[in-house]
């Protein structure tokens, strides 16, 4: 089955048998707890919607099929599902290698939780150097995080590279695929050993559920991730599973346009003459597009650049724009901007930005579906307001 297909048949069935109604879309199943007719066993298979919720079954089968995967795992939000899969897999003392341009969150996370409260080591290296994640490797090493591309500086690293390396060793490696969606990208089949994603983002695609999710291939990965989520209780509701199974079915057309926006928006801004730099891997300027266009089967929807000028002029210049909301978050229709410095990224420490290269004039963006036309037009407007 193709990837539009699954994106559309996988984990919703109609049912007619048992009494089923043959209903074409999932319903949300709201009961938090399910009757059987003896003591011992769950009649119907299922006992209370933590453990396991047929809505939340059905997603979880929808993105293991998007991801090629046999197995998915789906929790409250992004870093709901990066929490479930540490407090899974290792323990104080422990040691974990990070690409060192991550969403901010993630980083606070490993930094000021998992490291500072519960001793877990973590060392950041520029990844688009496997080497240097070669040198990272110590004794105690456990667990090697990608994000690629970054978020927001849209760095990529080699998965396969890496995966070879980090397999030397007995790793497991964990691909945050947030960025490319599992139609861009499939970081299982490069030898990544779990996909996680915020499915708040291209996935739902609608800028109206959290979500995250974790994708694998390893039985006994599967089951000790399994047991922390009914244990730990972080797990997706039956009305957001809803929303983002319904997201999924238009997630291949939504990925073709709001890549065409993206790339009329990097042509655009790179032609400029008030802008010093574009970021994104679908140009030829990007110091990875080889690899972008190796690794991936398209260069996605998110784009970075620097204006020629000062952090008030970009602060003027995101504030001044009609149709492009000034928000965090990103994958949704509708199209986003913001400064990472000051919004998602604020809680990396300034010498920590400094050290990765994200200037405080940064400027994302999320291209959304609308039409291109609207887009450029808008950015052309902001562009004169700010002289
Ligand atoms: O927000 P949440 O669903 O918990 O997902 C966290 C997360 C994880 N990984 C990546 C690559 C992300 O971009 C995010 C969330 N990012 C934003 C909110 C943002 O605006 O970048």
């Amino acid at each position: 089955m193709k990837f539009e297909t699954r994106a559309i048949h996988v984990g919703e069935k109609p049912n007619f048998k048992d009494g089923g109604t043959g209903d074409v879309a999932m319903p949300i199943h709201l009961t938090s707890t399910y009757a059987r007719e003896k003591v011992d066993i769950p009649t119907a298979g299922y006992e209370y919607s933590r453990t396991a919720n047929p809505t939340r079954d059905a997603l979880q089968q929808r993105l293991a099929a998007l991801e090629d995967a046999q197995y998915g795992l789906v929790f409250a939000s992004g870093l709901a599902a990066e929490t479930s899969l540490v407090l899974s897999l290792l323990k104080a003392g422990e040691h974990i290698v990070a690409f060192d341009d991550l969403y901010g969150g993630s980083r606070r996370l490993f930094t000021r939780v998992f490291n500072e409260r519960f001793k877990v080591e973590v060392s950041y290296v520029d990844a688009r150097q496997p080497q240097l994640v070669a040198d990272s490797i110590r004794d105690n090493t456990r667990l090697v995080w990608l994000e690629t591309p970054t978020n927001p500086l849209l760095k990529l690293c080699d998965i396969e590279a890496i995966a070879n390396i980090a397999h030397q060793h007995k790793l497991t490696v964990v691909v945050d695929n947030t960025f490319m969606s599992p139609y861009f990208q499939q970081p299982l089949a490069l030898g990544a050993d779990i996909v996680m994603h915020s499915t708040t983002k291209f996935l739902n695609g609608h800028s109206d559920s959290l979500g995250g999710a974790l994708l694998l291939n390893d039985e006994s990965l599967y089951e000790k991730i399994k047991f922390t989520q009914n244990a730990a209780g972080g797990i997706l509701s039956p009305f957001d599973s809803y929303l983002i199974l319904r997201g999924t079915k238009t997630l291949a057309v939504r990925m073709r346009q709001h890549q065409k926006n993206a790339i009329r928006i990097a042509k655009f801004l790179e032609s400029h003459p008030r802008v010093n730099r574009v970021i994104y891997p679908g140009l030829e300027s990007h110091p990875q597009h080889e690899l972008a266009q190796k690794q991936m089967s398209g260069f996605g929807g998110m784009l970075s650049f620097e204006l020629d000028g000062n952090i008030k002029d970009a602060k003027r210049f995101v504030e001044g724009l009609k149709y492009f909301a000034l928000a965090e978050s990103l994958g949704g229709v509708e199209s986003l901007i913001e400064l990472p410095a000051v919004m998602t990224h604020a809680s990396v420490p300034p010498e920590e930005r400094r050290k990765i290269g994200l200037a405080d004039g940064l400027i994302r963006i999320s291209a959304g579906i609308e039409n291109g036309d609207d887009l450029l037009e808008d950015l052309e407007g902001a562009f004169q307001k700010i002289g």
